[in-house]
């Protein structure tokens, strides 16, 4: 009889946490979804396709994230369209004087030579895809053609997927950090 019991006390309980599991995976998809739409759900019919996805770039979100204290100028714990500007605005004009001083020729266009001579984390992207980005293949890269370029994310993805493939999880988190 007591096993019986215990036996149904434990059934009960089983449910519970299946239940309970089940609700906050309900609860955790819905708000994942909600996240989804709103960013990246285009032509708002519900559904999130392949291209949407790959469209969707999330630097700005982990811009915020990483510097919602700088972004933050006056320290109210809210961070406002303006502010955000204000700090959008001041680092492209950090990244544009970076540009125009290791443009040393000043012709407007880094070269590999030029790139060389700067230090190791400036102008990161240019030089990791140096020859994607000089699309007049002139064989420097100028502001416009770095703004302009779009990298195709799948082929970055598969790229990174490569990159990473067998190595241990510890490796990975140093390599994301020296980015
Ligand atoms: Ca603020
Ligand atoms: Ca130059
Ligand atoms: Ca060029």
């Amino acid at each position: 009889m007591r096993t019986m019991i215990s036996l149904a006390l434990l059934g009960i309980s089983t449910l519970g946490i299946a239940a309970q599991s089940t609700t906050v995976a309900g609860d955790r998809a819905k708000d994942d979804w909600k996240m989804f739409r709103s960013l990246m759900d285009k032509d708002n019919n519900d559904k999130i396709s392949q291209e949407e996805v790959n469209k969707f770039n999330p630097m700005p979100l982990r811009v915020l994230e990483r510097n919602f204290g700088q972004i933050d100028s006056n320290q109210d714990g809210v961070v406002t369209f303006q502010e955000y500007t204000a700090y959008v605005q001041k680092l492209r004009a950090e990244w544009e004087n970076e540009f125009q001083s290791a443009d040393t020729n000043k012709d407007g266009g880094l070269s590999k030579a030029e790139l060389a001579s700067t230090k190791p984390g400036q102008l990161a992207r240019i030089k990791r895809q140096f020859e994607a980005m000089d699309t007049n293949k002139d064989g420097k890269v100028t502001m416009e053609e770095r703004d302009r370029f779009a990298p195709d994310k799948t082929k970055v993805q598969k790229a990174q997927q490569e990159r990473t493939k067998g190595k241990p999880r510890a490796d990975r988190g140093a390599e994301q950090r020296a980015k």
